[in-house]
């Protein structure tokens, strides 16, 4: 229930209410039947020599190997679009002081939440709004300008904008056009990018906006830029599907459901797991210990989002379905 509850927007709540059907948990169980199969089957190997079964090859472990990735990496897809759905992106507007951030916030929100005013150095606090783009919840940051200052207030504004930015899953770095071609201006933008390069991880988009087209005449726009106006709204279309995009959302693709980013990331390990079994697996037979190994790892990962499944119910499975060892 806790799903759909604080499930954050429509789309989100009608995928929990898949969830709650049972989808999510059905795949992780079919999932877990076939680990399960496997295992056995590794373990008898392993266990049992003396019955010089060969289990493996004979079950065609890599073909159910392969089979078993293929699966987990339709339900970790799937999962990461419901993870998506119900917890969003973070983006954070950061750029010099009179850019018109705290403007692009408010375009984007539709409603006049951060104070504007031509005054460099307006925002202090951070204002943060959460904002929907085809149902996918985008929580936007704006914060204060990024320049050197002396000013006290404005010094501890700037710090905590940086916090924004080091935790953000994107930035949206705000430039003015108007201003593109000024020497000190250009100083600064360099003085910023600099420190983003130091301070963000590579993986982390930068978005390069360039604001208040309707102001800028002639301007060219620099490359790799995408041109916008927060006061007309122009070019904030295309901002918004480009966020889609780094979002990694694939415009509702049939069947996801909702799941915690937790679940995915317990699928990655799963996955990663299952990656070095089929290398031991492909390797000689002397891996066999390694491959048991990766595959009870792999389990266990699999059992972080489910429950527990201890090797006493694994022996007992061997001996149900096998009958040897009697
Ligand atoms: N012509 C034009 N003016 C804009 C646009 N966006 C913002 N402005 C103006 O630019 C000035 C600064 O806007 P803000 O949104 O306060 O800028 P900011 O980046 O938040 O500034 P700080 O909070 O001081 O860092 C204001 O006078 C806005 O009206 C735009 O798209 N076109
Ligand atoms: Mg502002």
């Amino acid at each position: 229930m806790a799903d759909l509850i604080d499930a954050s927007t429509e789309a989100a709540a009608r995928s929990a209410g898949r969830s709650l059907a049972g989808t999510f948990s059905d795949e992780i169980a079919t999932l877990r039947e076939a680990l399960i199969h496997l295992r056995m089957l590794v373990e008898a190997t392993l266990d049992f020599p003396e019955e010089e079964i060969d289990f493996l090859r004979k079950a065609d472990a890599d073909g159910q190997l392969s089979k078993l990735q293929q699966m987990l990496t339709q339900v970790l897809q799937r999962a990461r679009q419901g993870a998506l759905l119900r917890e969003g992106i973070t983006v954070v507007i950061a750029g010099q002081p009179n850019a018109g951030k705290s403007s692009l916030l408010n375009a984007l929100a539709g409603a006049e939440l951060a104070i504007v005013t031509p005054i460099p150095g307006t925002t202090r606090d951070k204002v943060a709004h959460t904002i929907q783009i085809e149902g996918v919840p985008v929580h936007v940051i704006d914060t204060a300008g990024l320049r050197e200052s002396e000013d006290e207030v404005e010094k501890i504004g700037i710090a905590r904008a940086w916090d924004e930015i080091a935790a953000a899953d994107a930035v949206l770095f705000l430039h003015d056009l108007t201003r593109a071609s000024a020497p000190e201006y250009i100083a600064g933008d360099l003085d910023v990018t600099r420190a983003m390069a130091q301070k963000l991880s590579k993986k982390v988009p930068v978005l390069d906006l360039w604001n208040k087209i309707d102001a800028a005449g002639a301007a060219a726009l620099p490359a790799g830029g995408m041109a916008l106006s927060a006061r007309t709204g122009a070019g904030l279309e295309a901002l918004r599907q480009r966020l889609l995009q780094i979002a990694g959302w694939q415009s509702a693709p049939e069947g996801i459901y909702i799941a915690r980013e937790r679940h995915v990331q317990a699928l990655r390990q799963v996955q990663a797991h299952l990656r070095q079994a089929e290398a031991h697996l492909a390797a000689q037979a002397g891996a066999l210990d390694l491959l048991a190994e990766e595959l009870r790892l792999a389990q266990n990962a699999l059992n972080s989002i489910t429950g527990e499944f201890s090797s006493d119910d694994l022996l007992g499975v061997i001996f149900s379905r096998f009958c040897i060892g009697k």
